[in-house]
């Protein structure tokens, strides 16, 4: 690692942050497994998904993905080579259940055992996500998130989570981005299973705010000492203008994208401020109101850009719509989103006001670039220049006293961005996915050199040395 890719003002280090910050990279089982058939896994609505014609960029799927089912060892490794001491990954459901409910996978149970005790291994802290979209295509069939039915089915699945697993995995996340798998995949019908409208919409949140507060309740008393979160994606919201049309419009959606599933958790009800939402009522029953509850350990936050919001006569329902980064004259990233980094102040700051909320922890948070292999190597200052700046405006949270106690960058490898393929690359590791060979770009580099000290102080505190080692230039 050289220092040309530093910036020289850049003069941020670990120990800036508190002794017990969390460091570490964040993926999704679906994004990065491939495995999709292998033994006897079921199938999942991304597999059904990705096989509808038009669903995803170029048609592409997950089926190998990043291999990451038979290269887990390898990835392991490169990560503890990088300094990476925490790596939050999600559990595959119909891997682990092939239908959803009932019978469970031995070979499955036997994969993730694999991978958590390579990483304790590796002296490397896995944590859990149970549910990063991938539902068990049979349990779709029967109605999925829109079927009430679904909190006993996922109630029974986190239990098998938390038996098999919870011995040695002690952190652990319920959901990941509710508002984006109830969003894209039931109410615009771009992710999978790709229901459309709101009378899919109202009963998948309702369901699924159940389901995470439901989900809490199963880890607290199935895994005594675990470490309790769930995860919300997040981003700042500015009305176009200063009039009360746009201001009331951005309101609007900041209640729809950044209230709706941590409010009721905190006994605080679904936003009031969109009125269609008062139609999940209709799907709510007496004891639900307590039963939305859940004290979580840690609530993770998910941040990558901020949005520009308008009113709109036209946009159905919410009457408030986004302008898109592309028409604003901003730095955009391979997503269109806008490059603005104190959206993730702003949402540590806005996490911070609710009072039952103990920690928060940037559970992701990273760019797409356009990536290119020079000389074998991968230059990508970019994303090195986004990754330094959120840092920056995380670490000016932890200073104002916020309660913010880790990062998470998305994401270790390149790995399958869900309908956009494999366009876009969020990784701090460049995959050649015809070889399956993986490359560190310079804001991987960068991001282990940066978490250096850390795992010095970890070897001395240890003073032991595990067997695995892997050098990468
Ligand atoms: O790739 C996704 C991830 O699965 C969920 N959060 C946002 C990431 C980037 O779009």
């Amino acid at each position: 690692m050289t220092n040309e890719t530093i910036p020289p003002h850049f003069e941020l280090h670990t120990n800036d942050f508190e002794n017990d910050f969390i460091w570490g990279v964040s993926t999704a089982a679906y994004q990065i497994e491939g495995g999709h058939t292998i033994h006897d896994k079921g199938e999942s609505i991304w597999d059904r998904f990705v096989s509808q014609k038009g669903s995803i960029f170029r048609e592409q799927h997950g089926e190998i993905a990043c291999d990451f089912y038979h290269r887990y060892e390898s990835d392991i490794e490169l990560m503890k080579a990088m300094n990476i001491p925490n790596f939050r990954f999600s559990l595959s459901w119909s891997r682990l259940m092939p239908q959803g409910d009932g019978a469970s996978s031995q070979a499955g149970i036997d994969f993730y055992n694999r991978v958590i005790d390579y990483c304790l291994k590796c002296g490397i802290t896995p944590w859990i996500t149970i549910y990063h979209w991938d539902l068990p295509q049979n349990l779709e069939d029967k109605g999925g998130w829109t079927n009430r039915d679904i909190i006993g089915w996922f109630e029974g699945y986190v239990r098998l989570c938390a038996r098999h697993f919870g011995d040695r995995v002690k952190h652990w996340m319920v959901l990941n981005e509710p508002m984006v798998f109830t969003g894209a995949g039931h109410f615009l019908g771009v992710h999978a299973p790709g229901r459309k409208g709101l009378k899919n919409f109202l009963p998948a949140v309702h369901h699924a705010a159940l389901c995470q507060s439901a989900g809490g309740r199963i880890l607290r008393v199935e895994v005594t000492d675990a470490i309790i979160g769930t995860t919300f994606s997040c981003s700042q919201i500015t009305p176009r203008t200063k009039t009360k049309k746009d201001i009331h419009a951005a309101r609007k959606a900041d209640a729809l994208l950044n209230r709706l599933f941590i409010e009721p958790s905190l006994g605080l009800g679904y936003p009031k401020d969109i009125k269609i939402l008062q139609r999940i009522e209709k799907f709510q029953r007496p004891e639900d109101a307590k039963d939305l509850v859940f004290d979580f350990d840690f609530i993770g936050i998910q941040n990558y850009t901020r949005e520009v919001v308008r009113h709109s006569y036209t946009t159905p329902y919410l009457r408030a719509k986004i302008v898109k980064a592309t028409n604003r004259n901003v730095q955009t990233t391979l997503m269109d989103w806008e490059v603005y980094p104190p959206s993730i102040y702003a949402m540590i700051a806005k996490f911070n006001t609710y009072k039952n909320v103990k920690k928060i922890i940037i559970t992701e948070n990273g760019s797409a670039f356009q990536d290119s292999i020079v000389e074998g190597k991968v230059h990508d200052p970019q994303r090195l220049a986004y990754l330094q700046h959120y840092l920056k405006e995380v670490h000016r949270a932890k200073n104002e006293g916020f309660k913010i106690s880790g990062y998470f960058a998305w994401t270790f490898t390149d790995n399958f961005e869900w309908a956009e393929g494999y366009r876009p690359r969020f990784g701090l590791v460049y995959v050649d996915f015809k070889n399956q060979k993986r490359i560190v770009k310079s804001s991987g580099k960068w991001y282990s050199e940066f978490l250096r000290p850390l795992f010095d102080q970890a070897s001395n505190e240890k003073k032991e040395k595990t067997d695995v080692s892997t050098g990468f230039d």
